[in-house]
């Protein structure tokens, strides 16, 4: 019996037209820039998101790495929202390794507000240089939240006028754009760089992209080798993002209406805390009520059930359900029931030995 697999997008198998193509792909040295299929993918990819230049990457992390590192000096400060994947999830590798600065601003529904941004620039002088200040679209760690092109527009300008370039998370970027109805390239058309992932929604096994201008693009390159990421004949990864770059975007907004489907059936569940219209995207966050089960005890009994969810930042009270390409819409009637089950037969708060 198989696993209802809602842990994340990444648990995505490769389909058979990307095994295929994956058999079928030519190749060549992609660290001389003879991977042909290296270079398509780049080449689409960044058309697709209206930037100049792309490098492939072997994750978003290395993709998040290459768009800081690329834009920034050691000792910078890098503006980010205290929920940001790269600082919660990201092993500290842009501060460890790039050696810059977190400043840290709340994260309000997924992105920084204005005047908590103007707070955290320094003024000239004897303080770090602000260099860049990082968003993410969609937000993993708020639940799937998306900003528009206008919010992302007005964080852009508000940075551009103070010197500052802006790199945008975007894991998810299609998602974002499924759940906005907008092109991906309208919500990353003012940043300066933005990295997305093959390896989620779009269901490829490995890779991610690091778009921009080709200037930045051929620094971030150059990172890219230094963090020990340069490829060789990669094209036979990249033939499988390539077809789910071009199969897969259409497709998100099945992943979404499962997403709501999931939010709104734990909304009528007792002991669960959750408002589903905070569901835009393939991201469920929710609580259990610790009266009635601890969190890990919940996420135990559903994984003995066959229902595998995860938990935010390792250890918090938030739960988190992904809904993706393998996963069906009985899939999301089946994970309803098992949830239900595993609620109304708990004892009075149960707790899971961590
Ligand atoms: N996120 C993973 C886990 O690390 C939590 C997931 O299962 O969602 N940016 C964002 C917004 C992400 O959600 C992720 C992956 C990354 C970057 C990093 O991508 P990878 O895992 O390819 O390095």
């Amino acid at each position: 019996m198989r696993y209802i697999e809602l842990r994340s997008d990444t648990f995505t198998k490769p389909t058979p037209a990307m095994r295929k193509a994956m058999a079928d792909a030519e190749v060549g040295d992609d660290q001389y820039g003879e991977d042909p299929t290296v270079n398509r993918l780049e080449k689409r990819a960044s058309e697709i998101v209206g930037k100049e230049a792309g490098v492939y990457v072997p994750s978003g992390m290395m993709g998040n790495l290459c768009g800081v590192l690329s834009q920034t000096q050691r000792g910078d400060e890098v503006v980010l929202g205290d929920l940001a994947h790269i600082v919660q999830n990201e092993m500290g590798a842009c501060f460890v390794v790039g050696g810059v600065v977190p400043r840290l601003v709340p994260n309000r529904d997924g992105f920084p507000s204005l005047d908590d941004l103007a707070s955290a620039v320094r003024p000239q002088g004897m303080f770090p240089r602000t260099s860049l200040v990082c968003l993410e679209n969609s937000h993993n760690n708020c639940g799937g939240a998306v900003i528009t092109a206008e919010q992302t527009k007005s964080i852009v300008d508000f940075a551009h006028v103070r010197g500052m370039r802006v790199h945008l998370d975007g894991a998810r970027i299609f998602n974002a754009a499924a759940a906005l109805g907008v092109e991906a390239k309208a919500l990353v058309r003012d940043v300066d760089t933005v990295q997305f992932c093959f390896s989620k929604g779009l269901a490829a096994p490995v890779g991610s992209i690091l778009c921009g201008d080709g200037e930045t693009v051929a620094k971030a390159r150059r990172v890219r080798k230094m963090l020990g990421g340069a490829m060789r004949q990669a094209g036979v990864i990249a033939a499988a993002a390539l077809v789910g770059l071009e199969e897969m975007r259409d497709r998100l907004v099945e992943d979404h209406r499962n997403a709501q489907r999931f939010a709104q059936g734990l909304a009528e569940i007792p002991g669960v805390r959750i408002d589903p219209r905070r569901a835009v995207t393939n991201i469920v966050s929710f609580e259990i009520d610790p009266a009635v089960m601890d969190a890990g005890a919940f996420q135990k009994a559903c994984a003995e059930k066959r229902l595998r969810v995860s938990r935010y930042l390792g250890n918090s009270p938030r739960l988190r359900a992904v809904t993706h390409l393998d996963v069906t819409r009985d899939d999301i009637d089946a994970a309803l029931e098992i949830a239900r089950a595993v609620l109304i037969g708990a004892p009075a708060a149960v707790t899971a030995g961590r």
